[in-house]
């Protein structure tokens, strides 16, 4: 092993050495720290013969399925037919948890290098090494009993973030002989996974030689974006900030509702103008919930009805439409302008009673079978609770 980008590995380490098979597992592997993975953490974690680290469970299929695929969380170094016991014993899978100051200096200077602008001062506290060292295929006849392939997979964390080290060696197979391959060439029209996958069947990354003839030249490929050796592969995945975005979660206190929407609900009541503060107080662009359709106004009544029991109280809602900048002429609080021909549900009278020039803010209420009406914007007699919803976010990093 010559690859710079390589972590010690093997006898002169403190290596676990598992015993040569074909898609097996190490079997759960305790960690002192948890690792953290696309939202969760993980106290054990499994290495697996066909190349590849998983979470909740072993992961031992041999056929590279495209990512994203569901359940299986899986770092998928070099995921194919791997045969470690080809002849007694073709190739060795070391693995060990480490804490060695060296080692964490290293991995600190890795990441710290890889990704100086967002985690220029990440301390790493915590790394987990697996080696597949010179392995085989499964199905290999012939010249293909020569064809080895080494690659590691370093995990590092602080506790809180996490990174990943995809580090190659020598490739010299794409495939084994299962889903098409022929065993002598070590080729086929299926070749290995280089990818991550979070297991939500919605968040993963690939690496851009992933399932291509490209694999051949992952000892020497380098990210144009990303600084360190030749042959690595630098990922972070305590967040699922990969694939086709990062997963996206209501602000803290918000209810994911429906169609994404996330609510609060506000019972304590205020003044309209209080309402919209409160709302922006709450979360980062927070604002007032605009009733702006039937389906929405259906899915919040079963809420609102039981909200109403539940404080015993006949509270009216802020729907966040008024007329105070022009007189008859109203707006939604998100500044679009209300649409007369769009959804409305106006009380009975509503809009002929109580069109007074004080009565600017709408709001409904139990009594009015939920219909839409008029009145002060503030007074203290007829103060409103009131919804506020706000846009989905990343996942809040704890770090
Ligand atoms: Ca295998
Ligand atoms: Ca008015």
């Amino acid at each position: 092993m010559t690859n710079a980008a390589f972590y010690p590995y093997g006898p002169n380490t403190t290596d676990i050495l598992d015993p040569p098979g074909d898609d097996g597992t190490s079997g759960a592997v305790s960690l002192t720290t948890a690792f953290p993975f696309f939202g969760n953490t993980y106290n054990e974690l499994f290495v697996n013969t066909n190349g590849d680290i998983s979470f909740g469970g072993a992961v031992t299929g041999f056929t590279p399925t495209a990512f994203p695929v569901t359940n299986n969380r899986v770092l998928a170094v070099y995921f194919t037919d791997i045969k470690t016991s080809n002849g007694g014993r073709s190739g060795y899978i070391y693995r060990r948890e480490t804490t060695d100051a060296a080692i964490l200096a290293r991995a600190t200077t890795d990441i710290q290098t890889a990704l100086p602008a967002d985690h220029g001062s990440f301390e790493a506290t915590w790394v987990y090494i697996a080696t597949w060292h010179e392995v085989s295929i499964f199905g290999a006849g012939g010249a293909g009993l020569n064809l080895r392939n080494t690659f590691q997979l370093v995990l590092i964390s602080d506790g809180c973030k996490s990174f990943t080290l995809f580090n190659y060696d020598q490739i010299q197979f794409l495939q084994g002989s299962t889903n098409g391959g022929d065993g002598t060439t070590g080729t086929g029209p299926n070749p290995a996974q280089v990818g991550i996958n979070g297991g939500d069947g919605i968040h993963y990354s690939l690496h851009p030689s992933s399932r291509t003839t490209d694999l051949y030249n992952l000892p020497t490929w380098t990210d144009p974006a990303v600084p360190g050796p030749p042959g690595r592969w630098v990922q972070r995945t305590d967040l699922a900030l990969t694939g086709d975005g990062p997963a996206l979660v209501c602000p803290a206190g918000f209810r994911e509702f429906g169609d994404d929407l996330c609510l609060k609900f506000h019972v304590q009541p205020l003044d309209y103008n209080e309402a919209i503060a409160k709302c922006a107080e709450l979360a980062p662009d927070g604002r007032l919930f605009n009733i702006r359709s039937q389906a929405h106004n259906e899915m919040l009544i079963g809420f609102l009805q039981r909200f109403q029991t539940r404080t015993g109280r006949g509270r009216g809602f802020w729907i966040g439409l008024t007329d105070v900048g022009t007189e008859g002429t109203f707006k939604w609080e998100d500044e679009t302008p209300f649409d007369t021909e769009g959804y409305t549900n106006w009380a009975e009278g509503a809009l002929e009673e109580r069109q007074g020039g004080e009565r600017d803010c709408v709001f409904m209420n139990k009594e009015d079978g939920w219909q839409w009406n008029i009145q002060k914007c503030e007074t203290r007699r007829e103060r409103n609770a009131f919804i506020c919803t706000a846009p989905k976010a990343p996942v809040a990093s704890d770090c």
